[in-house]
């Protein structure tokens, strides 16, 4: 009987000739453009694993993998993802149906437990690739997109309430974004729902503001800071307690009126269910990393939709080619009540892509290119990659490609 590892490995003939050369993985060293104050870290800056994957009939896929503050955020940092893959999933791949992304991800999930975000590169990159040899964009084989643009919050992350203030205003009058998350957890819970406040007031009561607590309170903090941040018109409360105290996050979904999300508590679709089943969320925070990938990401977001949750199009702070990769899967899904807060790319000085994605009009502009629709630029990938050793490097980057192409109507 034949199975999938054999139609990976290439012994059942499939009428495809590609196959996976070699797969390459690079970390990127890339500084933000401001301090990035979340509950568990301060970001300065963002490294991102780039993942090349070359394919015997000279097509080349890109997929990208982050972490938020090394290992601060969970339990896979972008180290850990470049030594997966170099020693584990490079090495097993290499030879197998580069045109079957199901065959060569089933075949990695049976050598490889856990480890998502490397999974979640991989498979971005094969279907970069295919799509690319199909002449169709991602969202094209993940069954078509249902909406050509994405809103995108931006959170408000300097540390400063005056600073987050000015920072908010600027971006609305830009019209780049609406919508706000808040980075609160970190020092005293009292001062955080002051800091909320003060931002609240000074927006006013049209624009909406979300918080994220990442797990940094107690149940009962959580109680008591939740009901205040209620009183205060606050849209949604993203994971305040710790993602293992499921029952806690179901009392808390339980007792306010105001969305409860989860997103450390929620990898892919089996957390899905879980959290479904014991009513421990209003929304999902959906990521394609979590999730180990693109197709996983539809499959937890088909749990969510079956038990009537909204759903979010989450990032882990990912790059031009993880961000895009994330909102041709968020385009598939059906339902994305809670928009996305896909604006990693913005949070960077600089990237390594060619052209950066197009933020227009409060929300990001679906790619139509085939594949990702994004392009490396190796000159910059040159200069930032961590391990760069040649001398011929030039000092300084190359010009940086702006963070914004288009802007305003
Ligand atoms: C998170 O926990 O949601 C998303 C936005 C941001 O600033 O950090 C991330 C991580
Ligand atoms: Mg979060």
């Amino acid at each position: 009987m034949q199975t999938c590892s054999d139609r990976a490995s290439g012994t059942m003939p499939s009428g495809h000739t590609a196959r996976i050369e070699s797969i390459d993985a690079i970390l990127v060293d890339l500084p933000t453009i401001r301090a990035h104050k979340l509950a568990m870290t301060t970001m300065m800056r963002q490294t991102l694993c780039i993942v090349r994957l070359r394919c015997s009939d000279g097509i080349e896929g890109l997929g990208e993998a982050t972490s938020i503050g090394g290992l601060a955020y969970g339990p896979q940092g972008p180290e850990g993802i470049k030594l997966t893959i170099d020693a584990y999933l490079a090495p097993l791949l290499a030879g197998a149906d580069a045109t079957n992304v199901n065959a060569a991800m089933a075949m990695a999930g049976r050598a490889v437990q856990g480890h998502s975000f490397a999974k979640s590169a991989i498979e971005t990159a094969l279907l970069d690739a295919q799509g690319k040899r199909l002449g169709l964009p991602v969202h094209a084989l993940l069954g078509g997109a249902v909406r050509e643009e994405l809103p995108v919050l931006w959170t408000l992350a300097s540390g400063d309430s005056a600073r987050d203030i000015a920072e908010a205003q600027q971006l609305i009058a830009e019209r780049r974004h609406r919508v706000f998350k808040l980075k609160i957890g970190s020092g005293d819970p009292d001062r955080n729902v002051l800091h909320v406040g003060a931002i609240k007031q000074a927006l006013g009561p049209d624009i909406r503001i979300t918080v994220d607590v990442n797990q940094a309170w107690d149940e009962s903090t959580a109680t008591r800071c939740i009901a205040r941040l209620q009183d205060l018109s606050v849209d949604l409360v993203e994971q305040p307690i710790p993602r293992t105290n499921r029952m806690g996050l179901a009392r808390l979904a339980a007792r306010f009126d105001v969305p409860i999300m989860a997103d450390e508590a929620i990898d892919g679709p089996e957390d899905a269910f879980d959290l479904a089943r014991e009513g421990a969320a209003d929304v999902f925070a959906l990521k394609i990393s979590k999730a180990g990938g693109l197709f996983a990401t539809l499959r937890t977001a088909a749990v969510g939709d079956a038990a009537g949750i909204s759903l979010y199009g989450g990032t882990m702070l990912e790059g031009s080619i993880g961000s895009i990769a994330s909102a041709h899967a968020f385009a598939a899904c059906p339902q994305l009540r809670w928009g996305t807060e896909l604006f990693g790319p913005l949070l960077l000085q600089d990237d390594v892509v060619q052209a950066r994605p197009v933020y227009r009009d409060f929300c990001l502009q679906l790619p139509h290119a085939p594949g990702l629709g994004v392009d490396l630029d190796t000159d910059k990938l040159d200069f930032y990659r961590r391990d760069r050793t040649s001398v011929a490097v030039a000092a300084a980057p190359p010009a940086a490609t702006a963070a914004t192409e288009t802007q305003g109507a």
